[in-house]
């Protein structure tokens, strides 16, 4: 359908000699031994997409005969722990939830062999030929996740009002769960495990009391039951004070006795209900919410304290470092809070406790350099939170594909021997999932929510093929389209960094809704909620010294970093001014003034949006009318806030700075 429901997963009519590799590949569907949940869900998805791709249903048949699309682990096919030395080692390596897809023989038949060690893993690999299948692709791959949690996070409240959500209520309806489960909750299901996704937190970090009762766990447990067979477990996020707003505790101190065994004793309910209950998410003694910081103690003590009415029952707890808070930090640089709460605490977490850390160390901005705390905790295993909802790029209108962004991130050298990706055990995507009929809001969107999937099962991986991949699986194989849709998508994060923040300016939108420019606000009751906190500019120059001049919050990076970024003149241009307050007339590389460079980029910035809206009216005959247009109108306001933002930011840093505008530049209106 062109209302976009249907995401990636659309299985539109091949081409001619596309539909004759695909039906000679799967004559016939073919599962070895018993259906499980799991393999069902495989085999249903495979019978749907060939019968969308080829326009008849396929015969699912009992026994391989030649042509068969056939689906085995060794252990439901005898014939495969005896398949030759080469295809047996490579399963070997593969993991409880990598797949393999060969043309081989087997059992005397020429088949494409699915293969997998396990039930989920053949559903992964099911996936995986369906894409190649779509896209035209070999189906000839070996694949394992690189890392073992590849979360969502919804910060979706019980009201359905979705926290910084630009897509619709949240597609959780809590007043109908547990008896009502909606379709949607399967095709969320269907949408993550083609991507690999193995885990996701219903509630917001924001939380409340009430998730944790009873009636609450018995929703989230109706949830639990479909998403299961995909593959997918679920978590909750927890508030710190829970048993202590219950009434139920007379404190929430975590080293309390009485406080504990409620925690044990509320494992304890959860699991009898949600048997593989993934654990907790917890953000504590950030933005107002309770942790144990309210009783003098540490993070640590907190998050192994939940760890260990978890451990016996093999559960996890996420420990937020997203930690923002009144006091010290706030009046000097907002910036260093994390490192400084978390690197002194580094080995002294439970075994089952990960730091989730934010890709950097303010908020989910346009452009961050990587957060310092990566690569700075060798001994706690880490998650990577990236927001896949665009709280500050935009909302749902603005274009911007943050596989770029990911993987600029995902690749940072820490410089302390690995890549950001290396220090990783798990991803946490903040979801940009609702109730729209398109999910994401935009269809644009949708391309987040799969370029964040895509990296979380290889970090390592390509975010131009992966827009490649997802254009041809959205719109269509033919290149006519991908190309240029897959240029709009490459080059639309940067063309919001500079219209929003360019050369390392960040946070200065405006407070609340973090929509539009605001850098001029300079009232708010504490420092870091006011946009010049940020920016720092007056009438001599521009930026914020994080050097040793100023917070130094640089030494909070490996050394070589430190060093390379104390002079301005070896720092990225990228992140000039996030490290650095540099007078208006300082020379950039390019020979033009500081002043002059930061209005060049947001000329640029407002040129690219409307370069982004006359591709996609070039691509009008090639795309279907309901999408063309939904896209057309969101392109539209794009290029008004792309003005809107020049326009007030250079306005108003003239009015600071003082200096006229370059020969050929007009004032804004
Ligand atoms: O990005 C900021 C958001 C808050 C959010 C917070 C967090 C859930 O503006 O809305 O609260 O971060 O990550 O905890």
């Amino acid at each position: 359908s062109e209302d976009g429901y249907d995401l990636w997963l659309r299985y539109r009519p091949l081409d001619k000699t596309a539909r004759a590799s695909v039906q000679a590949q799967a004559r016939s569907i073919v599962l070895a031994g018993e259906p499980s949940p799991t393999t069902r869900a495989a085999v249903e998805e495979l019978k749907r997409g060939l019968a969308g791709m080829l326009g008849r249903d396929p015969a699912v048949a009992a026994r391989p005969g030649d042509g068969a699309l056939l689906l085995a682990t060794p252990a439901r096919l005898p014939e495969l722990a005896g398949a030759t030395n080469a295809l047996r080692g490579e399963l070997a390596t593969l993991g409880d939830e990598g797949y393999l897809l060969r043309q081989t023989r087997i059992a005397g038949h020429n088949v494409t062999l699915i293969a997998a060690n396990t039930d989920i893993g053949l559903l992964y690999g099911a996936y995986a030929w369906l894409r190649d299948a779509a896209t035209g692709a070999k189906p000839e791959a070996a694949s394992a996740p690189k890392l073992q949690l590849r979360m969502l996070n919804h910060w979706d409240n019980l009201d359905r009002v979705v926290e910084r959500g630009y897509s619709g209520q949240s597609i959780w309806d809590w007043w109908a769960l547990p008896d009502i489960k909606d379709q949607r909750y399967t095709d969320y299901a269907r949408a993550n495990a083609s991507l690999g996704i193995n885990g996701t937190v219903l509630n917001n970090v924001n939380s409340k009391p009430e998730v944790l009762t009873a009636p609450f766990i018995a929703k989230a447990a109706a949830v639990a039951d479909v998403l299961r067979p995909y593959g997918i477990k679920v978590y909750l996020s927890a508030r710190f004070s829970t048993p202590l707003e219950l009434h139920e505790t007379a404190t929430a101190d975590p080293l309390s006795p009485e406080v504990r065994a409620w925690w044990q004793r509320k494992a304890d309910e959860i699991y009898k209900v949600i048997p593989d209950f993934g654990g907790f998410l917890v953000k504590a003694n950030s933005e107002g919410q309770p942790g144990p910081q309210d009783y003098h103690r540490t993070h640590a003590d907190g998050a192994n304290m939940l760890a260990a009415a978890l451990a016996p029952h093999k559960g996890i707890v996420m420990w937020r470092a997203f930690v923002y808070a009144p006091g010290e930090h706030s009046a000097s640089d907002r910036a260093k809070q994390a490192y400084d709460e978390f690197k002194p605490l580094d080995g002294s977490f439970a075994a089952n406790v990960l730091v989730q850390v934010k890709n950097g160390a303010i908020d989910f901005q346009p452009r961050e350099p990587f957060h310092p705390l990566f690569g700075a905790m060798p001994k706690t295993p880490l998650m990577m939170e990236f927001q896949i909802t665009k709280e500050y790029l935009g909302f749902s209108t603005d274009m911007a594909y943050l596989g770029t962004m990911f993987e600029e991130t995902l690749r940072s050298d820490t410089r302390t021997g690995r890549t950001v990706a290396q220090t990783l055990t798990g991803m946490a995507g903040v979801a940009n999932i609702g109730s729209d009929r398109n999910w994401s809001g935009s269809h644009f969107d949708q391309a987040n929510w799969y370029a964040y999937g895509r990296l979380a099962w290889n970090p390592q991986a390509s975010a131009r093929d992966i827009a490649t991949e997802w254009a041809a699986l959205t719109f269509s194989p033919d290149v006519r389209v991908t190309a240029p849709v897959v240029d709009m998508l490459m080059m639309s994060r940067e063309t919001v960094v500079n219209y929003m923040t360019p050369l390392g300016l960040h946070h200065i939108m405006g407070t609340g809704h973090h929509y539009g420019p605001a850098p001029w606000v300079d009232n708010l009751e504490r420092p870091d909620w006011n946009p010049v906190y940020y920016h720092r500019a007056d009438s001599k120059g521009i930026g914020f010294d994080r050097t040793a001049s100023g917070t130094n919050a640089l030494e909070q990076y490996a050394p070589e970093i430190a060093r390379q970024y104390a002079d301005p003149h070896t720092t990225p241009e990228q992140f000039l001014l996030w490290f650095h307050h540099l007078p208006w007339d300082y020379v950039m590389p390019s020979g033009r003034t500081l002043w002059a460079e930061l209005l060049a980029r947001y000329d640029k910035g407002l040129a690219d949006a409307k370069s982004l809206q006359s591709r996609w009216a070039a691509l009008k005959p090639m795309i279907d009318p309901r999408r063309y247009r939904e896209e057309e109108q969101r392109l539209a306001r794009q290029v008004y806030n792309a003005t809107l933002w020049r326009d007030a930011c250079i306005a108003y840093f003239q009015s600071v700075s003082g200096l006229a505008l370059p020969p050929g530049v007009q004032a804004p209106a």
